[in-house]
């Protein structure tokens, strides 16, 4: 198959879809890799940018997943190309930890400077979201002497042993996998759609079970908008409520931004909608552009707790990682892509709202800039109806749209799209989203 012509932006379906290279490679992959790597879709990539994706068969996909809230700056975006493809030319490892070199300082000093908040601080690379999570709890633990760690309803942190432990659902992520990582517990979240509760009220549900269940522990850990967990956005004056009842007690207060984090949700961070001030972020996926790397970032008298040599992993803050990191940062500040994600927001909000006005099943629209939601319900009540997911879901895959479903009942629709799609891709996705709901 020849790729020299340019991928263009339209959605193109050329054969049904699975089609038939898809099917043989699908035929392949059963043969040869564990099944315990599924796959949304059961189509083979040959080449992605912009807003789509295409794949073995011809067909040209719209992307509203952004292989999981990673392309934001685009799966091939010119500047993390070439910076990539400059960085193998000189060297592709030396190891940070043996003969160090400046990339790895410069994400650092990109990333203390993009955090929330103006104090100094300190960051940490490592290769994935579960391993930065892991690393951020080593910080937090060794800095208050403290071992136990808060996490929260319908949280997801990682497949690690350490971030099972953290990770709210059982099936698929943690059965059978245990025995777990002690010295966690689980506080309830603030979920407007179900639990009715303001912020504050919410907070004080949580603060009470932390205080009465754990004590004082080393660290709090939340993602300031649920990802896996069915993207549930906090009412407002939950997530500062408990970095307050953090700060007065001197507990950590970790935000896992790895899926909300680096403009996806139309500000750098997701906790800068409320002002908030995390002691450590964790950083990932958005980061570099599709090339694996994360990172800790954090106030300097917390990350400089743990002594020399603590801290590291092979690969960690590999060059190419950096390279491509340094350059998606790049893309994000010239493009103007955080705006770009609140434009996103405005356009998808408007349509999405309109099809829950004609349609019950669809319970809640949420989310901020392009990390967008549908939580489906069987009409009349809100039981979660994770089968109109899975449906709606299939159909819009066999018509050539990538759509994602999330949640702790499976019944949420997700969207992420790259920053770089355009709005006629929006516009078409939406139109399928529309049909696939009318037939299903
Ligand atoms: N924290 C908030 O969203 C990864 C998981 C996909 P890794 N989410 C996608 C899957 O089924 O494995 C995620 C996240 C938040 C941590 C992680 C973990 O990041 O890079 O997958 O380890």
């Amino acid at each position: 198959m020849t790729l020299s012509t340019a991928l263009t932006q339209v959605r193109h379906l050329e054969t049904e879809i699975p089609g038939p290279r898809s099917r043989d490679l699908m035929a392949r992959k059963q043969e040869a890799v564990a099944r315990g790597v599924g796959t949304t879709m059961p189509v083979f990539a040959v080449r992605a940018g912009g807003g789509v994706v295409e794949d073995v068969d011809g067909n040209v996909l719209i992307d509203l997943g952004s292989g999981i809230a990673v392309t934001t700056v685009g799966a091939s975006a010119p500047r993390v190309v070439d910076a990539v493809r400059e960085q193998a030319e000189a060297f592709t490892h030396t190891c940070f930890m043996v003969t160090p070199y400046e990339g790895y300082v410069a994400v650092a000093e990109r990333l203390n400077r993009l955090t929330p908040g103006t104090h100094e601080k300190r960051s940490v690379l490592f290769n994935s979201g579960a391993e930065a999570v892991e690393n951020a709890i080593k910080i937090a633990r060794v800095a208050t002497g403290r071992q136990a760690v808060v996490a929260f309803d319908h949280a997801y942190h990682g497949r690690t042993n350490l971030t099972m432990a953290l990770t709210a659902k059982s099936m698929p992520y943690k059965q059978g996998f245990g025995p777990f990582a002690p010295e966690v517990y689980r506080a309830p979240l603030s979920y407007p759609y179900r639990d009715g509760l303001d912020g504050p009220a919410a907070a004080r549900r949580a603060i009470d079970v932390i205080e009465k269940q754990v004590g004082t522990p080393a660290a709090l850990v939340i993602e300031p908008i649920q990802g896996e967990g069915g993207f549930i956005v906090p009412a407002p004056g939950f997530l500062p409520a408990l970095a307050e009842w953090c700060r007065a007690n001197g507990v950590v207060f970790i935000a896992d931004e790895v899926q909300s984090g680096f403009a996806r949700t139309g500000a750098f961070f997701a906790s800068e909608h409320e002002g908030l001030v995390p002691d450590l972020v964790v950083s990932a996926k958005g980061i570099a552009g599709g090339l694996p790397l994360s990172a800790v970032t954090g106030r300097a008298e917390i990350m400089d707790a743990v002594h020399a040599g603590g801290l590291g992993g092979t690969y960690g803050g590999n060059p190419l990682a950096c390279a491509a990191a340094l350059a998606a940062i790049e893309t994000i500040e010239s493009e103007g892509l955080v705006d770009r994600a609140r434009k996103i927001e405005m356009l998808m909000k408007d349509r999405l709202l309109r099809l829950r006005k004609d349609d019950p099943r669809i319970g809640d629209v949420r989310g901020r800039g392009a990390m967008l939601a549908f939580e489906l319900v069987r009409p009349g009540g809100d039981e979660p109806d994770p089968e109109l997911a899975r449906a709606v879901s299939a159909a819009a895959h066999r018509q050539g749209v990538i759509v994602l479903t999330c949640g702790t009942y499976g019944n949420v629709l997700r969207f992420l799209p790259p920053l770089s799609i355009s709005d006629e891709l929006l516009e078409d996705a939406i139109e399928v989203l529309t049909r696939a709901f009318a037939e299903s």
